[in-house]
């Protein structure tokens, strides 16, 4: 049995050329960042980032972890101090353990100690990854005041329970207490991540205190924020190899792809940390990166979650070694995606989409399609629905964009008609309409489309794009999806 992976044993973590440990005074290194939403993805990206920055540079920049309802993550982190391996499993594969998260809290039992960290002058920063329902926003992008943990935090605000509840708590205890406020950073995959975040905030603020609102508004900064690297879900096996690699046990190691990109706006007040050295850009463009990785990625990763799974394949390097959907995504990529926005400068898309597609080939990454399919009536609001609406503004094709909406249509509905789980915020709603148990594709296409929380008028008045979408659930009821070449080439006759 391995020693436990924990800061008295670091030491004797395995001495090889492909494993790391903390180059920096960890025990000395004082919290300054509050992350909401401790989950894979934070671990894997800005923990390593910010990890890589106190190797090179130092600082206090030790993370509280704020898990706002699970406790696994604390109670597993908690028997190692709160370290983990990161695996990079890529062409190279190397294991790095982190040390940057020093404290793990769960809000729903630590209200109080939460609230105590956001607020206290060490933290500097806030940053969260809490997925595109933790914003509890409207379809048009404004904060859902009947949403119910909502409801719940502007009835007892003292006590929030949502992201955005503790946020303006923290903000009005530091005004109160005469102590400068902190940066607000998304690292969710949502667009104008930090101009909706902001909305939401002060939205939020104006229902309990206006005073409140307004100091917010002239300090904090929101900016605006893209991430990208590929992490799928820790399983039995990841903590089995990476505690054979670093010779300790690891519980809750951590797999990613070798690439990581994290781009965020010049909208800063105050110190940071020192990431730019460690390959984070500064820009003043991160909506042409925001908006190339969640049409390009992101759109094609959830086509492939929903098409695939329908089509019985398990991981994204199945599906994307099959010769019919490798020309779907690409025809998808480069025929109606690419065009619909303006990238970066330095971006060329082409390339850009084809890296993406070789980085779905990675066979060290074992991605699972039902890990993304998490979700979907909130993430094809940010990866599909505003490249349908812009190439229909351009008059540009949308026949493939609507396949690809087609297949998350005929995910819920098989998964409605077999009783199988839906992992969906509005998983209820899909549950209570018949409709979409019809064998009459209009009325299911219809019935989609009435839902308001995901689609506005644009998608329900428009007759091509509904019959584009009939005409996609026809040919996946009727043709064989497991060849998609053909029911692409049919839809594009
Ligand atoms: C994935 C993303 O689970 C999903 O929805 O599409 O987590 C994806 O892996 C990341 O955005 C990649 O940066």
């Amino acid at each position: 049995m391995n020693l436990a992976l924990n800061q008295l044993n670091l030491s004797q973590v395995a001495s090889k050329t492909e494993v790391s440990v903390p180059q920096y005074d960890r025990e000395n290194t004082e919290i300054g960042i509050v992350h909401l939403g401790p989950g894979a993805f934070h671990r894997a990206h800005q923990a390593v980032y910010t990890e890589n920055a106190l190797n090179l540079s130092g600082g206090n920049w030790g993370i509280c972890g704020v898990s706002l309802r699970s406790a696994t993550a604390r109670d597993v982190l908690a028997e190692q101090n709160n370290l983990y391996t990161l695996a990079i499993l890529d062409k190279n594969i190397s294991y790095q353990v982190i040390g940057a998260v020093k404290e793990l809290l769960v809000a729903s039992e630590q209200t109080h100690e939460v609230i105590t960290r956001m607020s206290a002058a060490s933290t500097k920063l806030v940053t969260l990854t809490i997925t595109e329902k933790g914003y509890c926003l409207a379809a048009d992008g404004s904060l859902d005041l009947n949403h119910n943990d909502i409801k719940l935090d502007l009835a007892n605000p003292s006590a929030p329970t949502s992201a955005i509840g503790f946020i303006v708590e923290a903000l009005k205890t530091r005004q109160l207490n005469g102590i400068s406020a902190f940066n607000v950073l998304s690292c969710d995959n949502v667009s104008g991540n930090g101009d909706k975040l902001r909305r939401a905030v002060l939205d939020y603020a104006n229902q309990l205190d206006a005073n409140l609102k307004s100091w917010i508004k002239n300090n904090v900064a929101f900016p605006n924020a893209m991430v990208d690297s590929i992490t799928p879900k820790t399983e039995d096996y990841t903590i089995e190899s990476v505690s054979k690699a670093i010779g300790m046990q690891d519980n809750w190691p951590i797999q990613r792809e070798e690439f990581t990109q994290w781009v965020i706006e010049n909208n800063w007040q105050g110190e940071r940390p020192n990431w730019a050295a460690v390959g984070v850009i500064f820009t003043d463009d991160v909506e042409g990166f925001e908006k190339a990785k969640l049409r390009l990625l992101n759109c094609l990763h959830s086509t492939l979650a929903y098409a695939g799974s329908l089509a019985g394949f398990e991981t994204v390097f199945d599906v994307t070694s099959d010769k019919g959907f490798y020309q779907f995504i690409s025809k998808l990529a480069s025929e109606e995606i690419i065009g619909s926005f303006n990238p970066p400068k330095e971006l060329n898309a082409e390339l850009y989409s084809k890296d993406i597609i070789q980085r779905f080939l990675n066979p060290n990454i074992r991605h699972l399609l039902a890990q993304i399919a998490f979700d979907g009536s909130q993430k094809i609001q940010m990866r599909i629905l505003p490249t349908i609406e812009d190439n229909l503004r351009l008059g540009r094709s949308t026949t493939l964009l609507a396949l690809s909406l087609a297949c998350w249509f005929e995910f819920i509905c098989q998964a409605l008609k077999s009783g199988s789980e839906i992992v969906d915020p509005i998983a209820s709603t899909l549950a209570n309409m018949p409709q979409l148990k019809s064998n009459d594709v209009i009325e299911v296409v219809e019935a989609f489309l009435s839902i308001e929380s995901i689609f506005d008028q644009t998608f329900r008045s428009n007759t091509q794009l509904k019959t584009q979408l009939a005409n996609s659930l026809t040919a996946l009821r009727l043709g064989d999806i497991k060849n998609i070449s053909n029911i692409v080439d049919k839809l594009s006759a």
